[in-house]
């Protein structure tokens, strides 16, 4: 917390346009393997990823999430730096394998009274607690015995909600099940790029089903044990054709659409897989493993849709093309390569596209409050002489984002937060610390936080609870 950054903050009155509606709600978020570190500490046990970055070449330069932000031991630092930033609200994630070493089984209480530590320190401070069950962290055991393609680890995860609520559910009303399931179950399972590795299209499909029944057999134990507010979090494509006049692009966009977004969002709220997805997956594995009254678990209430957007995909049929590994069946389709301005990842930057998924959702799936869960962009951006790291960049991309979303509350959608991914630079999966998405820059030599300007400007945005053509750093 050394450097300073000069930020307009008049209390000029906002115009409506660029102003929030009251009570939307303001926060940053993490997850567990991407800051805890502490992997070997307090009874913790082995996650997938714990063994997927000692797998060679699976993680760049062979980073791990051993020490990462090293949060673990820093939390209490850190969620006086979330206080400083005027954070309304913490979106943190539960490691299971610190709860259930071996995924079931015997509760680890130490695990538990880390969260316990850390809740009780956010609500000391002001911030809200919101807590996802699962962000990619699986107990490794639970792979050994079939992962997410078994209806077991589903079974499971209705446990562990349970055990985590038990000890946390009187200060944390927020509970999501789960973080983009699309990643856990197409990277995971599919090309193989997350933990566990595998490559493999049937367990595609019976991940993606059974991380959607998990998510239903938990949120109906969560609201049964009194939780106020349950949801999950996708990150659904924003995925137009390239040319929408052209027949085959539009019918690359319907199978992209369908395997990242309705496959989710039509069993999640309105009970049933959509009829082309289960002829899609039927090409792929016998789907026997989805069982009579599984879709209406699946369909449990949810009080909110957490949203993570980043980048727009564009596709067009192109004959000859194999199909993604990340997208089992989309031979012939072509993504567009990124164009015009992209973060340092590669991707594109396109806020519009974030305005026409809420308004897609909210268009589709009439009646479902949203929650931007993560937005926010990569770029590298270290200290410079000053000791100030000056990511206008990344200003721009979060203006660009928040301004896209009161496009889409002036059309109508129920919008009620917003959380920038992420609250700190930290282990980015599969590109280990090589990429940045940090509000806060974090020296992985000695540790130190530095909030970057953008924290800074955000913070004021926070105060302002809206945006100001002249609140630019500096100005
Ligand atoms: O870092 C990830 C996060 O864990 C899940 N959503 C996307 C972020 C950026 O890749």
């Amino acid at each position: 917390m050394t450097a300073t950054v000069s930020v307009e903050s008049s209390d000029e009155p906002l115009a409506s346009g660029v102003r929030f509606p009251d009570g939307f709600v303001w926060g940053a978020a993490t997850a567990s393997y991407q800051i805890e570190g502490a992997v070997n500490e307090d009874g913790r046990g082995p996650s997938i990823w714990d063994t997927f970055c000692r797998t060679p070449g699976r993680v760049h330069a062979g980073h791990t999430g051993d020490v990462a932000c090293d949060h673990y031991h820093r939390y209490v630092e850190d969620v006086a730096m979330m206080a400083d930033l005027g954070l309304a609200s913490y979106r943190y994630s539960i490691a299971w394998p610190r709860i259930q070493p071996d995924g079931t089984g015997p509760v680890n209480t130490r695990g538990l009274d880390f969260y316990d530590r850390l809740t009780d320190e956010l609500i000391g401070k002001g911030i809200d607690p919101v807590v996802t069950l699962y962000h990619w962290d699986l107990p490794q055991s639970l792979e050994d015995r079939g992962g997410w393609a078994s209806r077991e680890t589903a079974e499971a995860f209705a446990e562990y909600a349970q055990i985590v609520h038990a000890r946390l559910g009187d200060r944390v009303r927020t509970w999501t099940t789960l973080n983009e399931p699309w990643c856990s179950a197409y990277l995971g399972y599919g090309s193989g790029r997350h933990a566990p590795g595998v490559t493999d299209p049937a367990s595609v499909f019976k991940a993606v089903h059974h991380l959607l029944l998990g998510h239903g057999l938990a949120a109906r134990a969560l609201r049964s044990a009194g939780a106020q507010s349950v949801s999950i979090t996708l990150n659904p494509a924003s995925v137009l054709p390239l040319d929408p006049e052209n027949a085959a692009d539009v019918e690359a966009a319907r199978i992209v659409d369908g395997l990242n977004n309705r496959i989710f969002l039509d069993p999640l709220l309105r009970g049933q897989y959509p009829d082309d997805m289960r002829e899609h997956m039927a090409r792929f594995v016998d789907l026997s493993f989805i069982r009579d009254g599984d879709e209406a678990i699946i369909n449990a209430p949810i009080d909110v849709l957490g949203v993570n957007y980043y980048t727009p995909s564009y596709v067009s049929a192109k004959p000859g093309t194999p199909s993604a590994p990340d997208a089992p069946g989309t031979d012939g389709v072509a993504w567009r390569e990124p164009v015009g301005p992209i973060t340092d990842i590669g991707w594109q930057i396109e806020p519009a596209a974030l305005t026409r998924l809420l308004d897609r959702i909210h268009r589709d799936y009439p009646g479902t409050p949203m929650m931007i869960t993560e937005n926010g962009a990569s770029y590298g951006d270290g200290p410079s002489e000053d000791g100030a790291i000056h990511d206008t960049n990344r200003i721009e991309y979060l203006d660009g984002h928040l301004r896209a979303c009161l496009d889409a509350i002036s059309h109508g959608v129920d919008l009620r937060g917003y959380f920038a991914w992420s609250l700190m630079d930290n282990f980015e999966w599969a590109e280990g610390y090589a990429k940045r998405f940090g509000l806060v820059h974090v020296d992985y030599t000695t540790q130190q936080r530095v909030p970057k300007d953008s924290a800074r400007w955000y913070q004021e945005v926070i105060r302002r609870n809206g945006l100001t053509d002249q609140g630019r750093i500096g100005e």
